[in-house]
């Protein structure tokens, strides 16, 4: 190791039983320091440059496939040991999405499971959100359920919420009491975990502030996706061996911005309505 090189984080056995019970851990070291999430936000705009009219920032998504500057972030080791505490020494990611909420923004996302829009199995996934910016109840944090990954998958239904960026949701008190919601805070630069299965969601961006934040997707190797319902999908080995050779490879992306050639699955495709 030389002297730039810091010993890999391990995730305390207190973490990890934390994660376990509650599905999700916040606390954790910073993955960005200010300065290197201030060169990544500069960066920001070449990548937003690349929507097309009507398009918006939910529509970047698995642009890793072809920006390393996404690639390169999915695959920061300070992550990755994140990860790595949770998945075990086999895993992959496989995707890579914006959700930012400019100030006054009045976009919610509704309650949802993530495992109830991803044609995968078995549930051994763990996604990194990623904050850009600093965030907190106020700019429309993210909220989740402490203990919901392990009551099983809930039906969603349509979205009632018309401010919703997802189509299915769950209905307060549907399995639920969205009282015992905990809410994330971070400061730019840090992370969150939260379990696939995690009952989460947010409210809308009354702030002077933007909220920006970038969810990445990591799977054990063990976790095969139904290529017949989400055909586009591709893992990326991170750490360890891919001792199953369940899922296709994706390509390593040669250019900083580029935008994939193909459609995203939308979500009402990959989920169970
Ligand atoms: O950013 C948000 O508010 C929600 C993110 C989310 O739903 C997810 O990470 O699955």
């Amino acid at each position: 190791m030389n002297a730039t090189q810091t010993a890999p984080y391990r995730l305390t056995p207190a973490q990890q039983k934390f994660y376990h019970e509650n599905g999700y851990l916040l606390g954790l070291p910073p993955i960005y320091t200010k300065a290197e999430m201030a060169k990544l936000n500069v960066e920001l705009p070449n990548l937003l440059a690349l929507l097309k009219p009507g398009e918006t920032t939910k529509d970047i998504r698995e642009w890793h496939e072809t920006s390393t500057y996404l690639y390169e972030i999915a695959m920061n080791p300070k992550i990755l040991d994140l990860v790595e505490g949770i998945l075990g020494p086999n895993f992959y990611f496989w995707a890579s999405n914006f959700f930012i909420k400019e100030p006054h923004n009045p976009s919610t996302v509704g309650w949802h499971q993530d495992a109830y829009y991803w044609p995968m199995a078995p549930h051994n996934s763990v996604t990194v959100w990623l904050a850009f910016d600093d965030v907190d109840e106020v700019n429309g944090g993210m909220k989740l359920i402490p203990g919901s990954h392990r009551g099983g998958i809930i039906k969603h239904n349509r979205s009632k919420q018309t401010a919703s960026v997802l189509s299915l949701e769950l209905e307060d008190g549907s399995g639920f009491d969205s009282s015992q919601a905990v809410q994330f805070r971070l400061k730019a630069g840090e992370c969150s975990l939260h379990d696939d299965r995690a009952i989460h969601g947010s409210p809308a961006n009354p702030s002077d502030r933007r909220r920006a934040g970038l969810t990445i997707r990591y799977s054990g190797t063990n976790v095969k996706n139904d290529m017949a319902v989400n055909p586009n999908f591709k893992a990326y080995l991170c750490r360890g061996v891919d001792e199953f050779h369940l899922n296709p490879t994706g390509p390593i992306p040669a250019q900083r911005y580029g935008r994939p050639n193909f459609k995203p699955v939308s979500n009402e495709e990959a989920g169970k309505v």
